[in-house]
């Protein structure tokens, strides 16, 4: 673990000592551990410092005492600011985003999710490309003061346009991945099977809520995906095509997790892993109902998604590790789940909402079906989930629960033995 001092600003921020100890959980993530935590209120930050005068000589002090290796601050800061708070308070100084940065690059594994962060990381550091003032970089031209800086202005060009280059480069090879996913998610949305997407804060267990549902749906262990206690265990996303036994299929996606503050380069490079999001019928938020902060988790995912221009979309409210805490679960109050993804009963309640608010309309009919249209005797089994079936003189009399499209699709064959006229029921 890297020594590391956490500092910031509170500047009429809402919820400070909630970012404060986010930035802490952050730098754990990235294997440092907080020596110290400086925090200052102020009206706006210094803009040549962000912190005062009084708070860097602190921090100096501290840093010197603590053999602390690096200065985290809880904003982004401007180049000039890291550039003079390195050199007065003589320490190493990462902001916010750079530690974000810094996690998912760490975490990247797949192919995508290095080519997204990496340009996520290339355009933050973009505005922020300097040439050190005491670095001769073209010995030849370095006679003078104004030759240097000269010199040093083309070297800057330079690297800005390489890594342009490098920007073009990578964001070419995303597509192309792109256009496989896209091919890929285009059959599946030409399959016509609803979609649901689990979102939410990172580590409140949505990959442990997407394994308990496969099992529950499935004995292939190696539909599983990753889930750890750390934050962001998840950067790819993984889709699932699960079947109720009554034959109703839906699609179920687990993604990237939410931390407040998430920078806006890394938001935009990761558009293209969150369209299961943005296509998803139904979302389920997963909230850490454990964590003290749950409301401020709420309220980051609902921004992050607004951010993301997912519209409104039907949302369950699944209210995770009740466990954890003396809370009575599972337990349902119209969209709202308390639960537990580690025990079945709780799944089995949340696969139930799903059900519910995925094949609304679904209504039990019964169908007289002529020997002569056997065919769709055959389709109404394979498509349909098919409760009774007897067989008479004048064909199968069919009791089945279909959808409004299949309701409408059979309806030459509905049957109601006392009236002769469809039957049907809500269910
Ligand atoms: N006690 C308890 N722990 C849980 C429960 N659900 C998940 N966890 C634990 O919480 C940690 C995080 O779970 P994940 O499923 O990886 O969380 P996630 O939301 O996918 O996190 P990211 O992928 O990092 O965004 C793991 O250690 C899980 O075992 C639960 O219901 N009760
Ligand atoms: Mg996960």
């Amino acid at each position: 673990m890297i020594p590391v001092i956490t500092a910031g600003i509170e500047a009429q921020q809402e919820n400070f000592d909630y970012l404060m100890d986010e930035l802490a959980e952050l730098a754990k993530a990235n294997s440092m551990s907080v020596v110290a935590d400086v925090r200052q209120r102020l009206q706006k930050p210094v803009s040549a410092t962000y912190l005062g005068k009084g708070k860097i000589a602190e921090i100096a002090e501290i840093a010197r005492e603590t053999n602390a290796q690096f200065l985290i601050l809880n904003d982004e800061l401007s180049p000039t600011q890291i550039r003079n708070l390195e050199k007065d308070a003589a320490i190493s100084v990462l902001d916010r985003t750079e530690l974000i940065l810094e996690i998912f690059s760490n975490r990247a594994h797949s192919k995508e999710a290095q080519i997204q962060v990496e340009i996520a990381r290339l355009k933050y550091k973009m505005p922020r490309l300097r040439v050190a003032p005491d670095i001769k970089l073209d010995q030849q031209s370095a006679s003078g003061a104004l030759a240097n800086r000269g010199a040093g202005e083309t070297k800057l060009e330079l690297n800005k346009r390489t890594l342009q280059k490098r920007i073009s480069f990578l964001s070419h090879e995303l597509k192309e991945i792109d256009k496989e996913f896209e091919i890929k998610s285009k059959s599946r949305r030409n399959s016509d099977l609803p979609s649901v997407a689990l979102v939410g804060y990172t580590n409140a267990g949505k990959s442990t809520t997407m394994n308990g549902l496969l099992s529950l749906f499935s004995e292939d262990e190696k539909k599983q995906v990753f889930e750890k206690d750390m934050l962001f265990a998840t950067l790819d996303t993984s889709v699932r095509s699960l079947s109720f036994s009554d034959n109703k299929k839906f699609l179920l996606s687990d993604t990237v997790g939410f931390v407040s503050k998430l920078p806006h380069n890394l938001i935009e490079a990761f558009k293209s892993t969150l369209a299961e999001v943005r296509d998803a019928d139904l979302l389920i938020q997963v909230i850490d109902v454990s964590d003290p902060h749950l409301k401020e988790m709420i309220s980051t995912t609902n921004k992050t998604l607004e951010e993301l221009e997912i519209g409104h979309k039907t949302m369950i409210y699944a209210y995770n590790k009740a466990d954890k805490i003396s809370l009575e679960f599972p337990t349902v109050e119209g969209l709202n789940l308390t639960y537990s993804a580690r025990d079945e009963s709780s799944l089995q309640e949340l696969a139930s909402l799903i059900k519910k608010s995925l094949f609304p309309g679904y209504q039990k009919m019964k169908f007289l079906i002529p020997f002569t249209s056997g065919a769709y005797l055959e389709s109404l089994n394979s498509k349909a989930n098919v409760l009774k079936t007897e067989y008479t003189a004048k064909g199968s009399i069919v009791t089945a629960e279909v959808s409004p499209i299949q309701a409408k699709y059979y309806s030459k064959f509905s049957w109601n033995p006392d009236e002769n006229k469809t039957s049907a029921e809500e269910i």
